[in-house]
Parts: structure tokens; C-alpha cells; sequence
């Protein structure tokens, strides 16, 4: 598990982000030159967040905030009018509207707290599922990287191998394979590795088979399809006629849907009833399963949000369109925001957004959950809880 330790100081965020923050023009932190391989699995360690996810200890938010500080925001008056068109199949309108994007009480990539106006645009329903991506690799014969991508398995013991000298294959995650958590947060001296976290690099694994060669995909059809990268995610969108939503879209699309609640609110119902699959119990130990999901489930397995999303916090985190930077929402644009025009990381494996948790994240350990909370990975990256679902611009009358 040495590999990973070593993973985990490499990408550990928060003196970049603090740096970064109080930086208007960025510098991506000084990196050793590294094989490209390694870059990959180095970068794909990084968005296993839900266990080696950032690791926080979450500030309680402040009772003497002002309410007004983090509003559930606002929709644009002449909303209800604009839906330009008719619904896509499976697409939700979300109408144009401003909000207050970020996080003051959050992690330092979540600062400065700004206002956002966002543009109606049509978002799926639902993450991806298994079903929809086989339709797209069985008209078009795509393979994704996982599939094709040879990676030195880090996690793996003993001397590295050399890249290229392993089969193809990704990380997965094995639940009751690892000691109890550090409380220190992943790559922080003392902190636990990912593979004390219970992950693994496995040959062959893939979204046909998310947990390694023997296993499938039977009965899980509309389940999230796994194991993609964000290049994956991107071509499948092309295939549709759709793209990523940009991250200001997917926050603007969990806050004013309502579904996760202001900041600081527990992922459960008045009642205890767990809106979203989470993990519950001591991570990365035992899952108990409170939500009635062991790993990914069904992708309408929660109640839908008030606009008709399902799922957006738990199950899989979902790949944005934009460009990962820690810093990036000290200059972002008011106005639609593409995000920055470069991500952080490796050259070769800058990082791209992601968001939403999934349901290896729980509020006592990684809460990505939070309409606000960002994660990021690189763009060739894949794991076995990391999907996306598609957005779609307004068409011009
Ligand atoms: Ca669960
Ligand atoms: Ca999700």
C-alpha cells in the first residue's frame, strides 16, 4: 500500500487551496515528473473521495449567520415562460434563476461565497445508467479508458511496475477490507492511505465489469454506469446531443431542486429517512445500509427533488464540464461560468470537476453530498463510484 500513501500526499488539497485562494492568478502546485500511467492512477486516487475523498472535519455552521448569506436563491421572474421547448426525453427544465454559489463555512475551494445567474437549460433526470451507456457503446463501438488505459497498480504490493506492463483495468472498492479510519484526512502524515481506505487498482475492471473481471452487469441495467472517465462521459454526451452541465448548473440545479436542503442539513427526512444513497455506519468498515443500497442502486431509488432530479446528491458523483481549480471562484464570471480555462494537476492530467457524493460518502466521513461540496479527478481517471448525467443548452426559437 505504499503507492498509495504516496498517492495521497501527492494530491491532498487544502495548503494548495488555501494558497490558491488568496492567489487571484493561480500557479498548479510544483509536481515531480511522473510516467503517464502513474499520472492516472495518481489522479484516479484522488476522486475516491467517498473514501479517500477529502477528509473533514466540517465546521457546524454558524448560528449567527445571516440567513440571507447562503440562500436557497432565486428564480427569474418570467421563469415559468421560458421552457423553450419541448422536453427531451428524460431531461428536467431547470428554469433560469441567480443564486449564491460556494460555501463560506466549506472546504477552501468552495470560497469565496459569489453570485451566479444561470441560464434555463434542460438537465437529465437521472445519472446515466448502464443501459444507456450499452446502447452507446453498441452503436458506436467506443471502449473507454478504463478498458484500454494500462496503469501500474499503486495499491498493489511490492515494486512498481512499469507502465504499460499491467492489463487495462480501475479502481474499485472493497468494503470491510480496511482497519478503522484515521482521523486525520487522507495524505496528511498519520492519515490513512487508499488502500487502508479498502481501495484497489483492479485488472479488468471496467463498466462492464465495475468490480473486476467476474463480475457483470446483470440486474443492474438502471443502475449508474461506473468506471468512466470524464473523456467517456464526454463522448457519450456528444453521441445524445448533449454535454456536461458545468458545475455552476449542477450546484444551481441541487440548491434551488431543494433535494439536499440548506447547508448543514443531515441527508435525511424530519422522520430519519435517508434521502439519498449515502453510507452508513463506521467507514470504510461496515456499511449498514440504512438507505436500503449497498454500493450503487437504482438511479430513481430516492425520491426525486422538486424539479423531477433524481438523485443528484449520493449514488455516483457526476462529472461537470469545467475545469478543476481550487481557486477558480475567486475570478469566475457572473454570468453563466465556463469554470477556469485550465485544470490543475498533472500536465497531462489536469483535473476536471465533479460532484455530488456518492454512496461511499456519509455525514461522518466525506460529505460530498453538500450542494456545494467539489470534487475532481483527472480527465482519463475512472473508479467504481464515479457516473455523470447529461445537460442540454436551450435551443434559440
Ligand atoms: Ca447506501
Ligand atoms: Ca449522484
Amino acid at each position: 500500500m505504499t503507492g498509495s500513501a504516496e498517492s495521497g500526499r501527492d494530491v491532498s488539497r487544502p495548503d494548495t487551496a488555501a494558497q490558491d485562494e488568496a492567489r487571484p492568478v493561480e500557479t498548479p502546485p510544483a509536481r515531480h515528473s511522473r510516467r503517464p500511467a502513474m499520472v492516472l492512477v495518481l489522479s484516479s486516487l484522488l476522486i475516491v473521495a467517498g473514501g479517500l475523498g477529502w477528509w473533514r472535519q466540517r465546521a457546524t455552521p454558524s448560528a449567527n449567520r445571516p440567513a440571507e448569506i447562503i440562500p436557497a436563491g432565486e428564480l427569474a421572474a418570467s421563469s415559468p415562460a421560458l421552457q423553450p421547448e419541448l422536453p427531451p426525453p428524460g431531461m428536467v427544465w431547470i428554469p433560469p434563476g441567480r443564486f449564491l454559489m460556494g460555501n463560506a463555512d466549506g472546504e477552501p475551494d468552495e470560497r469565496p461565497v459569489h453570485a451566479v445567474e444561470v441560464s434555463g437549460f434542460w438537465l437529465d433526470a437521472t445519472e446515466v445508467t448502464n443501459a444507456e451507456f450499452a446502447r452507446f457503446v453498441r452503436a458506436t463501438g467506443y471502449v473507454t479508458d478504463a478498458e484500454r488505459l494500462s496503469s501500474a497498480p499503486l495499491s498493489a504490493p511490492g515494486p512498481r511496475q512499469p507502465a504499460g506492463a499491467v492489463p487495462a483495468g480501475s479502481l474499485c472498492f472493497f468494503p470491510g477490507s480496511a482497519p478503522p479510519v484515521s482521523p486525520r484526512r487522507p495524505g496528511e502524515p498519520g492519515g490513512p492511505a487508499a488502500g487502508d481506505l479498502g481501495w484497489r487498482f483492479v485488472p479488468g475492471a471496467n463498466w462492464r465489469h465495475p468490480e473486476g473481471p467476474d463480475s457483470d452487469l446483470r440486474g443492474r441495467e438502471e443502475h449508474p454506469v461506473v468506471q468512466v472517465s470524464h473523456s467517456d462521459a464526454v463522448a457519450y454526451c456528444q453521441w445524445v446531443g448533449k454535454r456536461l452541465p458545468t458545475e455552476a448548473e449542477w450546484e444551481y440545479a441541487a440548491r434551488l431542486g431543494g433535494e439536499l436542503g440548506p447547508e448543514g442539513e443531515p441527508p435525511q427526512d424530519p422522520h430519519g429517512v435517508w434521502r439519498m444513497n449515502l453510507w452508513q455506519g463506521q467507514f470504510p468498515v461496515v456499511d449498514e445500509r440504512e438507505d436500503g443500497q449497498g454500493g450503487p442502486g437504482p438511479v430513481r431509488g430516492f425520491p426525486a427533488n422538486r424539479w423531477g432530479l433524481y438523485g443528484l446528491g449520493g449514488n455516483v458523483w457526476e462529472w461537470c464540464a469545467d475545469w478543476y481549480r481550487p481557486g477558480a471562484y475567486a475570478s469566475a464570471r457572473r454570468v453563466d461560468p465556463p469554470g477556469p480555462a485550465s485544470g490543475w494537476g498533472e500536465p497531462g492530467a489536469e483535473h476536471r470537476v465533479m460532484r455530488g457524493g456518492s454512496y461511499l460518502c456519509s455525514p461522518g466521513f466525506c460529505q460530498g453530498y453538500r450542494a456545494s461540496a467539489r470534487m475532481h479527478g483527472a480527465s482519463d481517471s475512472a473508479t467504481g463510484h464515479g457516473g455523470f448525467r447529461a445537460a442540454r443548452s436551450a435551443r434559440a426559437n
